[in-house]
């Protein structure tokens, strides 16, 4: 992955018109596939793997907040698979220091496109793997595949009144022929509710047609794995 916008290495582009594409490395994934470049935005941490192959990882794990431009050459239909990371500052309890409170619960957020026509949207697949940080673990239901933490409203006061839930990840959740089709949908969220970075702001008509998307909860679900077929 290249760096769209990345204040630890200085580049701080104001549009796209400013970043030179041609200088993108292309990673081959299938040889006789097409190049498909794609632009990539998430709070706090993204891997993509295409058709089953690790493609890039971010390149700035938690804060600035940053972007990347990625090319690599594939066949259709591109297989998607993402590995999204809120991170915290208070580990395995999914908290942070933020406005005065030790134990803040931070939020995440992502959003991509990819020239094979690819935008994110409520038709991705998105499952989360880790919730916290939770007071009483019992406020978190299941139902089917979907992972609810909806009825979470009390923040702990305390790392030692915070606990966590953690589910298994599946060896091959982001090979080709892994089955997703029973995961959750992702859920959209306004820029608004995001909260947007110039990393992804200064390039607005880069990720023009896609929505923030994340599991059905931005504050709790802090790994979540996202999943999605092209065309
Ligand atoms: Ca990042
Ligand atoms: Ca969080
Ligand atoms: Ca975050």
């Amino acid at each position: 992955m290249t760096d769209l916008f990345n204040e630890c290495t200085g580049s701080k582009p104001t549009s796209i018109s400013q970043v030179d594409l041609s200088k993108v490395p292309t990673v081959v994934i299938d040889a006789n596939g097409e190049v498909i470049t794609g632009y990539i935005h998430g709070d706090n941490y993204y891997e993509l793997y295409v058709n089953g192959k690790l493609v890039g990882v971010d390149a700035v794990p938690y804060t600035p907040f940053n972007s990347s431009v990625v090319k690599f050459k594939a066949k259709r239909p591109i297989k998607y698979a993402v590995k999204l990371v809120d991170w915290e500052e208070n580990l395995g309890i999914g908290s942070e220091a933020n406005g005065g409170n030790a134990y803040y619960p931070g939020d995440g957020g992502f959003i991509a496109k990819f020239s094979d026509g690819t935008s994110t949207s409520s038709a991705w697949k998105a499952q989360t793997f880790y919730i916290a940080p939770l007071a009483d673990i019992n406020c978190v239901t299941e139902t089917g595949t979907s992972r609810i933490s909806s009825s979470c409203s009390n923040s702990p006061s305390s790392g030692a009144k915070s606990y966590a839930l953690h589910w298994e990840i599946p060896s091959t959740w982001f090979s080709s022929d892994y089955d997703f089709s029973k995961w959750p949908s992702a859920t959209t969220f306004t820029e608004a509710q995001v909260g947007v970075k110039p990393a992804y702001s200064n390039f607005t008509s880069s990720f023009s047609g896609s929505q923030f998307i994340w599991s059905s909860n931005l504050v709790l679900d802090n790994l979540v794995l996202l999943r999605f077929t092209g065309n």
